[in-house]
Parts: C-alpha cells; sequence; structure tokens
C-alpha cells in the first residue's frame, strides 16, 4: 500500500531516520521534514542506503505539504495535535508512527510493554529471557532501537520485544502484540496528553487490536492498570506484589511465583536476583508473566530473571571515588520514576535533579526523601519550581548549579565518605541535553574524572 505514495517523515531523529532508512531499504523513496534548520545533513545521508533519494525541507512547517504528501510518518517527539499531524488529517491523509510502519513490514510475533516507568527495564529483561529459548529475538522501540531498523530483517519465527511509548502510541493502528503489557499509570507527559484519562487510554491502546485470547499483563497493585481489566479486549493476567491472586503472577513471601490453572509454579527468589528496589519486583513479575505467555519454559525464565543486572541509567551503578557511591538515573525523568531512585538508595544521599519541565508536581516525590536526602542540587528549567516545593515541604538545604558540571563539583563538596550522589532528576533532560541517555553518559564521564584528580 506505500508503493506510488508520496511519502513524508516528520522528525529526523533516531526515529526519523530509521523511517527513512526502512523505506530506502524498501526501494520507496521519502522526504523528511524537521524544524532544526541547521540539521547536519551530511551526517544523516551517510546512514541511509546507497542510492536512496531523501529531500529534506527544513526550518518552519509549511502546510502546503500535506497537499504534495500522501502520507505521514510521524516521530514520537511530535504531538498528534501538532499542526504538522492535523495538516494531514484534516485532509484525510494517513498519519502512522515509526512503529506502525515498522509494523506494517515486520513478520513474527510481538510482546509490548507500556507504562510510566519500568518500560526499560522490562524490555530489556523480557529479550534476555526470550534469547534464552528463541533463536531470532529482537529488542526494539523506546528503548532506543527504532523497530524500523531490523523490521526487513525479521522472520515468521522471530520474536520481538517492544518497548512502546504513550507518544509512539498516538499513532499505532494495526500494531498487533500477541501479548503486552502495561506495567502503571503515573502522571507522566501530561503536558502532551492534557489529563490523565487521555493518558491512560492511550496506554490502554496497546491492545486494542488483541483478541480475547491474547493476554494484556497489568499490575494489580496500581488502581489505574488494575481498572483496565474491564476496559480491554484482551485477555486480562495480573500480577501483584502485594497480593496472593488466585491467578496471575505473584511475589508470595520472597518467591516469585506463576499462579496459573491451579498450579502455582515458583520461579526464583527476591535473594537470586541483582535489581535494586523493590518496584523492579514489579518489573520482574511483569516480564516473568510476560515470557510465560509468549511460551518460554520456567526454567529458562528463572535461569534468565537470575543473571539480568540493572540497565544502562536506571539506578546504574557507576563507582566509588573517596569513598562515595555514585549512583545514575538519569532515567528518572518524571518524579514517580524518581522516588523509586530515592527508595533504591541506603545510604546519606546528595541528589541531583531539575531539567526540561513536564508541568510535574514534585511535593510527594520531595517527601520521599524522607530523612534519605542530604542535599538537593538543582539545575535547569524546572531549578526554581522544585526548590520552591522543597521550601513549602520544609526541605532546605537545596543548591542552585548553572549546569551538570557544576552541580557535580557541588556534590563532590557536599558528600562525605560513606554518603552517595544520585543523579535522578524527576525531569526529561530536554533543554539541557538531547536525550537522558547523553545527560547519563556525561554523569558517568564526570565521575571518572574525579577518579583520575
Ligand atoms: N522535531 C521537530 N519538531 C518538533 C519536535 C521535534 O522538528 O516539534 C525534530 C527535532 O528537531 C529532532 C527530531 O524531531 O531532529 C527528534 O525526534 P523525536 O523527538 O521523536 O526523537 P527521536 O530521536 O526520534 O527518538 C524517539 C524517542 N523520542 C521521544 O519520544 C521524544 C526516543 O524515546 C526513542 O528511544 C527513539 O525515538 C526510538 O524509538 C526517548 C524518550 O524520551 C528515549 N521517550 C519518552 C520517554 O521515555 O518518556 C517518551
Amino acid at each position: 500500500m506505500l508503493e506510488n505514495k508520496k511519502i513524508l517523515i516528520a522528525g529526523a531523529g533516531v526515529s526519523g531516520i530509521g523511517a527513512a532508512r526502512l523505506l530506502g531499504k524498501a526501494g520507496l523513496g521519502a522526504a523528511i521534514y524537521d524544524g532544526n534548520q541547521n540539521l547536519d545533513k551530511e551526517k544523516i545521508k551517510k546512514q541511509l542506503p546507497e542510492g536512496m533519494e531523501l529531500r529534506f525541507l527544513l526550518g518552519e512547517f509549511q502546510k502546503e505539504l500535506s497537499e504534495e504528501y500522501d502520507m505521514l510518518i510521524l516521530s514520537p517527539g511530535i504531538s498528534v495535535n501538532s499542526s504538522i499531524a492535523t495538516s494531514f488529517f484534516e485532509k484525510g491523509k494517513t498519519v502512522w508512527g515509526e512503529i506502525e510502519l515498522a509494523a506494517h513490514f515486520a513478520k513474527g510475533r510481538i510482546a509490548a510493554i507500556t507504562g510510566t516507568n519500568g518500560k526499560t527495564t522490562t524490555t530489556a529483561l523480557v529479550g534476555e529471557i526470550l534469547k534464552t529459548w528463541y533463536d531470532s529475538v529482537f529488542v526494539v522501540g523506546n528503548i532506543g532501537i527504532p523497530f524500523t531498523s531490523v523490521a526487513l530483517d525479521t522472520e515468521e519465527s522471530s520474536v520481538i520485544a517492544a518497548e512502546i511509548s504513550s507518544f509512539q502510541l498516538e499513532t499505532t493502528d494495526a500494531f498487533h502484540p500477541e501479548v503486552s503489557a502495561v506495567l502503571n499509570l503515573t502522571p507522566d507527559h501530561l503536558d502532551r496528553h492534557g489529563t490523565m484519562e487521555v493518558y491512560g487510554e492511550t496506554k490502554l491502546s496497546i491492545s486494542k487490536r488483541q483478541g480475547k485470547t491474547e493476554k494484556i499483563i497489568l499490575n494489580y497493585d496500581d488502581e489505574n492498570t488494575r481498572a483496565m481489566a474491564e476496559k480491554t479486549a484482551a485477555c486480562p493476567v495480573m500480577f501483584s506484589r502485594k497480593k496472593m491472586l488466585p491467578e496471575g503472577i505473584v511475589l508470595s513471601g520472597d518467591v516469585f511465583v506463576i499462579r496459573d490453572g491451579g498450579r502455582d509454579i515458583p520461579v526464583c527468589t527476591t535473594g537470586e536476583i541483582h535489581l535494586l528496589g523493590t518496584h523492579n519486583y514489579e518489573n520482574i513479575l511483569a516480564a516473568i508473566g510476560i515470557t510465560y505467555y509468549m511460551g518460554v519454559p520456567v526454567e529458562k525464565i528463572r535461569q534468565a530473571v537470575m543473571e539480568f543486572r540493572a540497565v544502562e541509567h536506571r539506578i546504574e551503578y557507576v563507582d566509588t571515588v573517596d569513598g562515595v557511591d555514585y549512583y545514575n538515573d538519569s532515567k528518572g525523568t518524571n518524579p514517580d520514576a524518581a522516588i523509586k531512585g530515592i527508595q533504591a538508595m541506603v545510604k546519606p544521599t546528595v541528589l541531583l535533579a531539575g531539567g526540561y519541565d513536564k508541568k510535574a508536581k514534585y511535593d510527594s516525590w520531595i517527601q520521599s526523601f524522607d530523612g534519605k536526602v542530604t542535599c538537593l542540587i538543582v539545575m535547569g528549567e524546572t531549578a526554581e519550581a522544585i526548590a520552591g516545593t522543597a521550601r513549602e515541604q520544609g526541605f532546605e538545604n537545596v543548591l542552585h548549579a548553572r549546569s551538570l558540571e557544576e552541580a557535580m563539583e557541588m556534590a563532590r563538596e557536599q558528600a562525605a565518605a560513606g554518603d552517595a550522589v544520585l543523579l535522578s532528576p524527576a525531569c526529561a533532560s530536554w533543554g539541557m541535553f538531547p536525550n537522558y541517555e547523553v545527560r547519563g553518559k556525561k554523569f558517568k564521564e564526570i565521575v571518572r574524572s574525579f577518579k583520575e584528580r
């Protein structure tokens, strides 16, 4: 259906370039739009398949493009409510996201994971478990590897673990996972989705193509995802860290157990895993459920769960310098994720936070400091808002930094041997860094430079 279509890709980041490459490999041409006038076109051209024609349209978006082009492939960073997307919708033209485009070309079975927090860890763990049993496994999506980059390499026997964000779900339609999961739902990206209701509906749309025998894995301990069981057309399977559900995946004492049709199948214990923090028990419960229903034998699941270690930027231990432990939780891009970071700390902690303003509320995050955070160093667009909320909550030891480098120098001065320094910003990195990965890598680089001094 794409042949003879004039296709415009909006956004020339990881996602847009992935889409362009896929179209090029499929023998199709395209144009790519980006708001950034100074985009490095040569760098992008080098990533394209040989001979591919890609027209660049940069700067302010011209609405007339929606007349010239038949179809839009939208990057997740651009909203469906943007003038770019609406100009295509208004003319009744097709708007796909990069995930939808990839799904159009991909073969094999998909396990798709969404939720506010824990997506990346769970998807990475699901990928590792699947690899113990299946030969052709791909881990893709919001985790940083565009689905389009591997879609043409998939076969009927392939199994795909896909991390899907709410942004990506705005533009999926035929995308059809065999097993889906919504891990939790707490306020995030409300600047984009408007209300929690819309945000929740967008998340649940991960299951919209699933039939009633296909499983959706939901968190029983989160009232928002528990309620999704009533709304989905798929077959809900609950997991719980707190309650001994009669069916589903539960933590019974310290044992992860699958309860399926009257049988209790133990997987492993909390003492046998390497992930920090109780929130990770939930990620493990979900990953066990997803892979069990994707057909992996329990013994293989057990082996992979026991071997799995933290993913980069998620409460990642970096190093100890002068007796101070440094943790990179750059993926803590909203207050709820950042609370998990603080909960995982066991030592007095100097906390580095702040960044792009997603209009989040910081009260419960600051309440979670619970005497553990000794000093808060704020930076970025949200610095004032965070400092203000901290004052209201009676937390006084707040320092202001103009950059991550300056924040790190301050943290080094504030922390004594036996303390921890945690980068867990509760905000996205935009405005200071292109993404949380660059921010986390910079943090680690600075920690290493401390060692050399
Ligand atoms: N751009 C415009 N106009 C706009 C917005 C962006 O022209 O209004 C251009 C920018 O100039 C830039 C490009 O679009 O050149 C960036 O596109 P993008 O923001 O969609 O980012 P990508 O580099 O394509 O990365 C995207 C995801 N980014 C977002 O959803 C914001 C990555 O998730 C994902 O890993 C990648 O695709 C592969 O699928 C990042 C993320 O922050 C990690 N996700 C959010 C989260 O996890 O909370 C949802």
